[in-house]
């Protein structure tokens, strides 16, 4: 892996992101004329400060990590490996390109504000507060965002933000709310900057990892995973091996912490698979190994997906313990590799992903074990998984292959035949139509 890339081709990949996205790609490449109504995006030319210069900066947030690796292929990062068609080393912060690219293929595109049912703000929020968060500005947390908003209400005709008061307007931040929510009166800063706080944008809505609990503007969509398939037939090849493989191991928990002797959930976790991996060759159900802990502590997973997709493939259930912040990329990997996610806390996944993973359907493809029982009051997570009959096992992972279409990104330039099926990224622009159209909707009765 790659743990820096010389600055000459840094230069080079922001070349070519710059002149790929100066033009605009879509859009009829699809045979039959897309039904457009209700559908039309407008995508606002927003000077190259918010977006594509912050990627020269990629090396100067050492404390946060050396981003320029991860540039190449628009976001998607470097393949595995030189043959690989499918599998890349994406970095979740990069959805911000990612979404950029996939934007300028979207078969709706209109030129002109006035006929578009949303505007989309192509700005590299998530990347721009690296500064705040990390960078040289970070006691002015609180002027994240201000610039844009200057520039988009007063200095760029302004009647575009005018029309509706910005609530066609959207963007995308590709890190959890969390870190953007910062209250705008406090001195000094904790933590994140106050993006999501601003009044100024409280009209717009914003794509994010993960939402608060009780978000407003914002809308959570999926982490990237590194699958990145650019047609039907490396999808349902990848799909048909997923329902092949062989679960040899009942549970598996990719991921850090723990290790300290805080009582939490990961800390239970750990001891609950240190004592009873050996203990195994007693369990019936035809497992080899009841447990499994993948090491990814420091980071060590993250642009290494063979790491963790391999176990994954091996065992029916992941765990996705709550960290720093409730959600994880992992439970997209697990569903990804077939294996059935086990949530601890509503905010995970289910009060969060309610456009990509619907709501009603959680029993269908994931367990739910709330964490205080674990911690607290002796359950055991074997004992709980253990008990799910065998064939209740297979109809969830059935469920879960169906889900994952919908949580990857598929490449951007894909074939025809997979642009029929709905992935990530159209899920989340469908949602975001609707529910700006819904604002306007309320607005008009409210306020005219
Ligand atoms: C990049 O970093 C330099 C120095 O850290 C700073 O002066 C400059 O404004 C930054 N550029 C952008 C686009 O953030
Ligand atoms: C931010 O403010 C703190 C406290 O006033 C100060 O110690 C620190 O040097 C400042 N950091 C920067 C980058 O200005
Ligand atoms: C947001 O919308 C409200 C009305 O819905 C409007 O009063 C307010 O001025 C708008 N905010 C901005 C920053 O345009
Ligand atoms: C899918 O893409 C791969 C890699 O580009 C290619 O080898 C394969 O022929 C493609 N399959 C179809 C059916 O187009
Ligand atoms: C695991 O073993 C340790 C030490 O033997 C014990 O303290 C702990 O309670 C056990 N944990 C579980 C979940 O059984
Ligand atoms: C588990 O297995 C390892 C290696 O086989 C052994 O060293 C260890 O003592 C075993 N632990 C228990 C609790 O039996
Ligand atoms: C639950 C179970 O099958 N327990 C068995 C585990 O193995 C020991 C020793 O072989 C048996 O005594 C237990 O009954």
């Amino acid at each position: 892996m790659a743990s820096s890339i010389p600055t000459i081709l840094t230069t080079l990949f922001i070349f070519l992101l710059k002149s790929t996205i100066s033009q605009q790609i879509n859009t009829n490449t699809n045979p039959k004329d897309p039904d457009c109504t209700d559908r039309w995006i407008h995508i606002r030319r927003l000077p190259s400060r918010f977006n594509t210069d912050l990627l020269s900066n990629c090396s100067e947030y050492p404390l946060f990590d050396d981003f320029c690796p991860y540039l190449p292929n628009h976001g998607l990062g470097q393949r595995t490996h030189s043959k690989s068609h499918s599998w890349f080393r994406t970095d979740p912060l990069m959805l911000e390109l990612i979404f950029h690219r996939r934007m300028l293929e979207y078969p709706c595109l209109t030129p002109d504000p006035n006929s578009a049912n949303a505007v989309y703000l192509p700005y590299y929020g998530g990347i721009d507060s690296l500064r705040y968060l990390y960078g040289p500005d970070v006691n002015s947390s609180v002027e994240h965002g201000l610039e844009l908003f200057d520039f988009v209400k007063e200095q760029d005709s302004p009647n575009v933000w005018a029309r509706h008061k910005g609530h066609d307007h959207f963007l995308v931040m590709a890190r959890p709310a969390w870190d953007l929510s910062q209250p705008l009166y406090k001195d000094p800063p904790v933590w994140g900057t106050s993006f999501l706080e601003l009044p100024e944008f409280y009209n717009v809505t914003v794509l994010t990892f993960e939402a608060r609990a009780w978000p407003w503007q914002e809308r959570a969509v999926p982490y990237p995973t590194s699958f990145h398939p650019p047609n039907l037939s490396l999808l349902e090849s990848w799909i048909h091996r997923v329902r092949r493989s062989r679960r040899s191991t009942l549970m598996l928990f990719a991921g850090g912490g723990g290790v300290a002797a805080t009582r939490n959930i990961r800390r239970s976790i750990r001891d609950e698979c240190g004592n009873d991996t050996n203990s195994s060759a007693n369990y019936s159900n035809g497992y080899v190994k009841l447990c499994e802990i993948v090491d990814c502590s420091n980071g060590i997973c993250e642009h290494d997906p063979i790491r963790y997709m391999k176990p994954m493939l091996e065992a029916s259930f992941c765990l996705q313990p709550p960290g720093d912040t409730p959600t994880r990329r992992s439970t997209f990997d697990s569903i990804l590799a077939g294996c059935i996610p086990v949530f601890f806390e509503e905010l995970s996944a289910k009060m969060q992903y309610k456009w990509h993973m619907p709501e009603e359907e959680y029993e269908e493809f994931s367990v739910f074990i709330p964490k205080e029982e674990v911690v607290y009051k002796g359950l055991k997570i074997l004992d709980v998984l253990m008990g799910i009959p065998r064939d209740r096992v297979w109809r969830m992972r059935e469920k879960v292959l169906e889900l994952m279409p919908r949580v990857m990104y598929r490449r951007h330039g894909s074939s025809v035949d997979l642009r029929t099926k709905k992935d990530a990224f159209d899920i989340a622009v469908e949602g975001t139509l609707q529910r700006i159209k819904s604002r306007l909707q309320d607005r008009s009765v409210t306020f005219n």
